[in-house]
Protein backbone atom coordinates (compact mmCIF):
# COMPACT_ATOMS: atom_id res chain seq x y z
CA UNK A 1 0.00 0.00 0.00
CA UNK A 2 2.84 2.02 1.06
CA UNK A 3 4.29 2.02 -2.55
CA UNK A 4 0.98 2.88 -4.24
CA UNK A 5 0.42 6.09 -2.52
CA UNK A 6 3.83 7.17 -3.19
CA UNK A 7 3.48 6.80 -6.74
CA UNK A 8 0.24 8.26 -6.33
CA UNK A 9 2.36 11.38 -4.45
CA UNK A 10 5.11 11.91 -7.68
CA UNK A 11 2.97 11.47 -9.94
CA UNK A 12 0.80 14.45 -8.67
CA UNK A 13 3.85 16.47 -7.70
CA UNK A 14 4.74 15.92 -11.78
CA UNK A 15 1.66 16.61 -13.08
CA UNK A 16 2.52 18.83 -15.89
CA UNK A 17 1.16 21.91 -16.87
CA UNK A 18 -1.01 21.29 -19.92
CA UNK A 19 -1.35 23.92 -22.55
CA UNK A 20 -3.54 23.91 -25.65
CA UNK A 21 -2.17 26.02 -28.80
CA UNK A 22 -4.69 27.06 -31.74
CA UNK A 23 -2.23 28.18 -34.15
CA UNK A 24 -3.39 29.55 -37.18
CA UNK A 25 -1.42 27.06 -39.67
CA UNK A 26 2.28 27.25 -41.78
CA UNK A 27 1.51 30.37 -43.97
CA UNK A 28 4.42 32.31 -43.89
CA UNK A 29 8.36 31.49 -42.02
CA UNK A 30 6.81 34.48 -39.35
CA UNK A 31 4.46 31.67 -38.77
CA UNK A 32 6.60 28.75 -38.84
CA UNK A 33 9.60 30.92 -36.19
CA UNK A 34 6.11 31.63 -33.90
CA UNK A 35 5.61 27.68 -34.06
CA UNK A 36 9.14 27.36 -33.13
CA UNK A 37 9.15 29.32 -30.27
CA UNK A 38 6.42 27.69 -28.31
CA UNK A 39 7.19 24.58 -29.06
CA UNK A 40 10.57 24.60 -28.02
CA UNK A 41 10.27 26.73 -24.83
CA UNK A 42 7.20 24.51 -23.50
CA UNK A 43 10.01 22.12 -24.07
CA UNK A 44 12.92 23.85 -21.77
CA UNK A 45 9.93 24.37 -19.11
CA UNK A 46 8.43 20.84 -19.15
CA UNK A 47 5.05 21.82 -20.62
CA UNK A 48 2.72 19.73 -22.35
CA UNK A 49 1.95 21.80 -25.12
CA UNK A 50 -0.99 20.47 -27.25
CA UNK A 51 -0.21 21.51 -30.76
CA UNK A 52 -3.12 22.30 -33.21
CA UNK A 53 -2.78 23.23 -36.42
CA UNK A 54 -5.81 25.30 -37.98
CA UNK A 55 -4.38 24.97 -41.58
CA UNK A 56 -5.90 28.15 -41.91
CA UNK A 57 -9.46 27.68 -41.71
CA UNK A 58 -11.15 29.13 -39.09
CA UNK A 59 -13.42 26.28 -38.36
CA UNK A 60 -10.35 24.33 -37.82
CA UNK A 61 -9.29 26.48 -34.95
CA UNK A 62 -12.78 26.45 -33.07
CA UNK A 63 -13.01 22.70 -33.28
CA UNK A 64 -9.64 22.28 -31.70
CA UNK A 65 -10.19 24.97 -29.23
CA UNK A 66 -13.66 23.15 -28.45
CA UNK A 67 -11.42 19.75 -27.91
CA UNK A 68 -8.90 22.28 -25.71
CA UNK A 69 -12.13 22.07 -23.50
CA UNK A 70 -13.30 18.70 -23.47
CA UNK A 71 -9.78 17.54 -22.76
CA UNK A 72 -9.72 19.82 -19.70
CA UNK A 73 -6.20 21.47 -20.47
CA UNK A 74 -5.06 24.01 -17.98
CA UNK A 75 -4.87 26.78 -20.42
CA UNK A 76 -5.72 27.73 -24.07
CA UNK A 77 -3.59 29.67 -26.18
CA UNK A 78 -5.14 31.41 -29.46
CA UNK A 79 -3.77 33.03 -32.36
CA UNK A 80 -6.99 33.63 -33.92
CA UNK A 81 -6.95 33.68 -37.90
CA UNK A 82 -10.27 35.78 -38.02
CA UNK A 83 -11.20 38.55 -35.55
CA UNK A 84 -14.71 37.40 -35.44
CA UNK A 85 -16.01 34.02 -34.86
CA UNK A 86 -15.00 33.12 -31.29
CA UNK A 87 -17.62 34.28 -28.87
CA UNK A 88 -19.44 30.67 -28.70
CA UNK A 89 -16.52 28.77 -28.13
CA UNK A 90 -15.07 30.99 -25.57
CA UNK A 91 -18.33 31.17 -23.45
CA UNK A 92 -17.55 27.24 -23.46
CA UNK A 93 -13.66 27.69 -21.99
CA UNK A 94 -15.18 30.28 -19.66
CA UNK A 95 -17.75 27.69 -18.24
CA UNK A 96 -14.99 25.27 -17.93
CA UNK A 97 -13.14 27.79 -16.14
CA UNK A 98 -10.19 27.55 -18.23
CA UNK A 99 -8.37 30.74 -18.72
CA UNK A 100 -7.56 31.91 -22.69
CA UNK A 101 -4.47 33.86 -23.68
CA UNK A 102 -5.31 35.29 -26.80
CA UNK A 103 -1.45 35.52 -28.91
CA UNK A 104 -0.48 37.15 -32.08
CA UNK A 105 -3.74 38.84 -33.25
CA UNK A 106 -6.79 40.46 -31.11
CA UNK A 107 -10.40 39.26 -31.95
CA UNK A 108 -13.59 41.16 -32.09
CA UNK A 109 -15.99 40.13 -29.06
CA UNK A 110 -19.23 41.37 -27.42
CA UNK A 111 -17.72 40.15 -24.37
CA UNK A 112 -14.50 41.27 -23.13
CA UNK A 113 -14.48 38.81 -20.33
CA UNK A 114 -14.30 35.78 -22.54
CA UNK A 115 -10.49 35.69 -22.39
CA UNK A 116 -8.07 37.18 -19.79
CA UNK A 117 -5.49 38.75 -22.14
CA UNK A 118 -3.70 39.75 -25.28
CA UNK A 119 0.01 39.07 -26.06
CA UNK A 120 1.72 40.05 -29.84
CA UNK A 121 2.54 43.38 -31.82
CA UNK A 122 0.92 46.20 -31.99
CA UNK A 123 -0.41 45.80 -36.16
CA UNK A 124 -1.63 49.45 -36.62
CA UNK A 125 2.14 50.81 -35.48
CA UNK A 126 3.31 48.41 -38.01
CA UNK A 127 1.09 49.76 -40.62
CA UNK A 128 2.03 53.46 -39.72
CA UNK A 129 5.83 52.87 -39.75
CA UNK A 130 5.75 51.57 -42.88
CA UNK A 131 3.70 54.16 -44.65
CA UNK A 132 5.81 57.26 -42.72
CA UNK A 133 9.01 55.46 -43.81
CA UNK A 134 7.74 55.43 -47.58
CA UNK A 135 6.39 59.15 -47.21
CA UNK A 136 9.75 59.92 -46.13
CA UNK A 137 12.16 58.48 -48.41
CA UNK A 138 10.30 57.87 -51.71
CA UNK A 139 10.95 59.72 -54.46
CA UNK A 140 8.95 61.19 -56.78
CA UNK A 141 6.87 58.06 -57.35
CA UNK A 142 3.48 57.75 -55.85
CA UNK A 143 1.25 54.65 -57.40
CA UNK A 144 0.96 51.58 -54.83
CA UNK A 145 -0.16 48.58 -55.26
CA UNK A 146 -1.14 46.38 -51.98
CA UNK A 147 -0.84 42.71 -51.27
CA UNK A 148 -3.01 42.42 -48.06
CA UNK A 149 -3.09 39.71 -45.65
CA UNK A 150 -5.67 36.88 -45.01
CA UNK A 151 -9.01 38.89 -45.32
CA UNK A 152 -10.47 39.33 -41.92
CA UNK A 153 -7.02 38.57 -39.83
CA UNK A 154 -6.10 41.45 -37.61
CA UNK A 155 -2.82 41.39 -38.81
CA UNK A 156 -4.07 42.08 -42.81
CA UNK A 157 -6.91 44.66 -40.98
CA UNK A 158 -4.86 46.82 -38.91
CA UNK A 159 -1.96 46.97 -41.35
CA UNK A 160 -4.01 48.20 -44.08
CA UNK A 161 -5.82 50.68 -42.01
CA UNK A 162 -2.83 52.13 -40.61
CA UNK A 163 -1.79 52.64 -43.95
CA UNK A 164 -4.68 54.12 -45.70
CA UNK A 165 -4.75 56.56 -42.79
CA UNK A 166 -1.23 57.56 -43.45
CA UNK A 167 -2.09 58.13 -46.82
CA UNK A 168 -4.64 60.31 -45.75
CA UNK A 169 -1.80 62.63 -45.10
CA UNK A 170 -0.20 62.39 -48.66
CA UNK A 171 -2.27 62.71 -51.28
CA UNK A 172 -0.50 62.41 -54.06
CA UNK A 173 0.49 58.39 -52.91
CA UNK A 174 -2.74 56.41 -54.12
CA UNK A 175 -3.26 52.62 -54.10
CA UNK A 176 -4.15 51.89 -57.65
CA UNK A 177 -5.16 48.24 -56.47
CA UNK A 178 -5.45 45.94 -53.58
CA UNK A 179 -6.10 42.35 -53.35
CA UNK A 180 -5.77 39.56 -50.04
CA UNK A 181 -2.00 37.10 -51.06
CA UNK A 182 -2.90 35.40 -48.17
CA UNK A 183 0.45 35.99 -46.42
CA UNK A 184 2.13 33.43 -48.44
CA UNK A 185 4.43 33.48 -51.25
CA UNK A 186 3.37 31.85 -54.05
CA UNK A 187 -0.25 33.64 -53.31
CA UNK A 188 2.21 36.89 -53.43
CA UNK A 189 3.44 36.00 -56.57
CA UNK A 190 0.34 35.16 -58.19
CA UNK A 191 -1.42 38.42 -57.02
CA UNK A 192 1.56 40.26 -58.26
CA UNK A 193 1.82 38.88 -61.63
CA UNK A 194 -1.76 39.75 -62.17
CA UNK A 195 -1.46 43.56 -61.10
CA UNK A 196 1.81 43.41 -63.29
CA UNK A 197 -0.66 42.33 -66.44
CA UNK A 198 -2.94 44.85 -65.67
CA UNK A 199 -1.35 47.90 -64.85
CA UNK A 200 2.03 47.03 -65.90
CA UNK A 201 4.64 50.07 -65.83
CA UNK A 202 2.25 52.32 -63.98
CA UNK A 203 2.95 50.37 -60.40
CA UNK A 204 5.55 52.37 -59.02
CA UNK A 205 5.47 51.28 -54.72
CA UNK A 206 4.43 47.82 -53.47
CA UNK A 207 3.02 47.29 -49.85
CA UNK A 208 3.36 44.07 -48.74
CA UNK A 209 1.28 42.84 -45.67
CA UNK A 210 4.26 40.44 -45.18
CA UNK A 211 7.65 39.47 -46.27
CA UNK A 212 6.37 36.36 -47.84
CA UNK A 213 4.35 38.23 -50.18
CA UNK A 214 6.87 40.47 -51.02
CA UNK A 215 9.51 37.95 -51.92
CA UNK A 216 6.68 36.56 -54.24
CA UNK A 217 6.25 39.64 -55.77
CA UNK A 218 9.88 40.37 -56.21
CA UNK A 219 9.88 36.93 -57.61
CA UNK A 220 7.12 38.04 -60.29
CA UNK A 221 8.64 41.28 -60.81
CA UNK A 222 12.07 39.81 -61.81
CA UNK A 223 10.15 37.44 -64.45
CA UNK A 224 8.79 40.25 -65.69
CA UNK A 225 11.77 41.93 -66.48
CA UNK A 226 11.99 44.25 -64.00
CA UNK A 227 13.93 45.22 -60.99
CA UNK A 228 12.65 45.00 -57.60
CA UNK A 229 14.26 47.75 -55.69
CA UNK A 230 14.38 49.88 -58.66
CA UNK A 231 12.11 50.11 -60.88
CA UNK A 232 9.57 49.69 -58.13
CA UNK A 233 9.81 50.22 -54.42
CA UNK A 234 8.90 47.37 -52.22
CA UNK A 235 7.41 47.80 -48.45
CA UNK A 236 7.03 45.00 -46.36
CA UNK A 237 6.20 43.84 -42.68
CA UNK A 238 8.18 40.90 -40.26
CA UNK A 239 11.90 41.59 -40.76
CA UNK A 240 12.65 37.79 -41.54
CA UNK A 241 16.05 37.14 -42.02
CA UNK A 242 15.57 36.44 -45.86
CA UNK A 243 13.58 40.23 -46.06
CA UNK A 244 16.51 41.56 -44.27
CA UNK A 245 19.17 39.80 -46.76
CA UNK A 246 16.79 41.08 -49.43
CA UNK A 247 17.33 44.65 -47.70
CA UNK A 248 20.92 44.46 -47.43
CA UNK A 249 20.53 43.53 -51.26
CA UNK A 250 18.55 46.85 -52.17
CA UNK A 251 15.36 44.34 -53.63
CA UNK A 252 13.43 45.52 -50.67
CA UNK A 253 13.51 48.89 -49.74
CA UNK A 254 12.43 48.52 -45.98
CA UNK A 255 10.77 45.62 -43.87
CA UNK A 256 8.98 46.88 -40.00
CA UNK A 257 9.63 44.58 -37.71
CA UNK A 258 7.18 42.09 -36.15
CA UNK A 259 8.65 39.56 -33.80
CA UNK A 260 7.79 35.66 -33.36
CA UNK A 261 9.72 34.78 -31.05
CA UNK A 262 7.11 35.57 -27.93
CA UNK A 263 6.71 31.61 -26.90
CA UNK A 264 8.80 32.80 -23.39
CA UNK A 265 6.56 35.68 -23.19
CA UNK A 266 3.23 33.52 -23.18
CA UNK A 267 4.28 30.88 -20.81
CA UNK A 268 5.74 33.75 -18.25
CA UNK A 269 1.88 35.11 -18.54
CA UNK A 270 0.24 32.17 -18.33
CA UNK A 271 2.41 31.34 -15.02
CA UNK A 272 1.35 34.80 -13.87
CA UNK A 273 -2.08 33.64 -14.25
CA UNK A 274 -2.15 30.55 -12.86
CA UNK A 275 -0.39 31.90 -10.05
CA UNK A 276 -3.11 34.37 -9.43
CA UNK A 277 -1.16 37.86 -10.55
CA UNK A 278 -2.80 40.11 -12.21
CA UNK A 279 -0.93 40.78 -16.02
CA UNK A 280 -1.68 43.18 -18.51
CA UNK A 281 -4.45 42.94 -20.50
CA UNK A 282 -2.75 43.87 -23.72
CA UNK A 283 0.90 43.44 -24.19
CA UNK A 284 2.42 44.71 -27.23
CA UNK A 285 6.48 43.36 -28.50
CA UNK A 286 8.93 45.83 -29.45
CA UNK A 287 9.33 46.19 -32.79
CA UNK A 288 11.79 48.09 -35.19
CA UNK A 289 12.43 49.02 -38.76
CA UNK A 290 15.54 47.54 -41.52
CA UNK A 291 16.29 49.82 -44.39
CA UNK A 292 19.52 50.59 -46.16
CA UNK A 293 20.76 52.24 -43.02
CA UNK A 294 21.07 48.58 -40.68
CA UNK A 295 20.21 45.89 -42.26
CA UNK A 296 23.51 44.80 -44.02
CA UNK A 297 25.05 45.43 -40.24
CA UNK A 298 21.94 43.69 -38.82
CA UNK A 299 21.09 40.56 -41.08
CA UNK A 300 23.49 37.89 -39.57
CA UNK A 301 22.13 38.64 -35.95
CA UNK A 302 18.21 38.04 -36.95
CA UNK A 303 17.35 34.75 -35.56
CA UNK A 304 14.22 34.16 -37.53
O1 LIG B 1 2.92 39.05 -40.28
C1 LIG B 1 2.46 36.95 -41.23
C2 LIG B 1 1.79 35.78 -40.64
O2 LIG B 1 -0.24 37.54 -37.58
C3 LIG B 1 1.72 38.80 -37.33
O3 LIG B 1 0.76 36.35 -39.87
C4 LIG B 1 1.07 37.64 -37.94
C5 LIG B 1 1.18 37.61 -39.44
C6 LIG B 1 2.57 37.76 -40.00
O4 LIG B 1 1.43 34.82 -41.47
O5 LIG B 1 3.68 36.64 -41.84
Amino acid sequence: FAFVSLTAVVAAAEKKLTVGFAQTGAESAWRTANTNSMKTEADKRGINLKFADGQGQLENQIRAVRSFVTQRVDVIVIAPIKTTGWDNVLREAKRAKIPVVIMDRQIETTDETLFHCFVGSNFYEEGQMAVEWLAKNRDERTKIVELQGTPGSAAANDRRKAFADGLAKHSDLKIIDSQSGDFSRAKGKEVMEAFLKKHGKAIEIVYAHNDDMALGAIQAIEEAGLKPGKDIIIVSVDAIKEAVQAVADGKISVTVECNPLFGPKIYDTIDKILKGEKVERVSYNKDELFDSTNAAARVSTREY
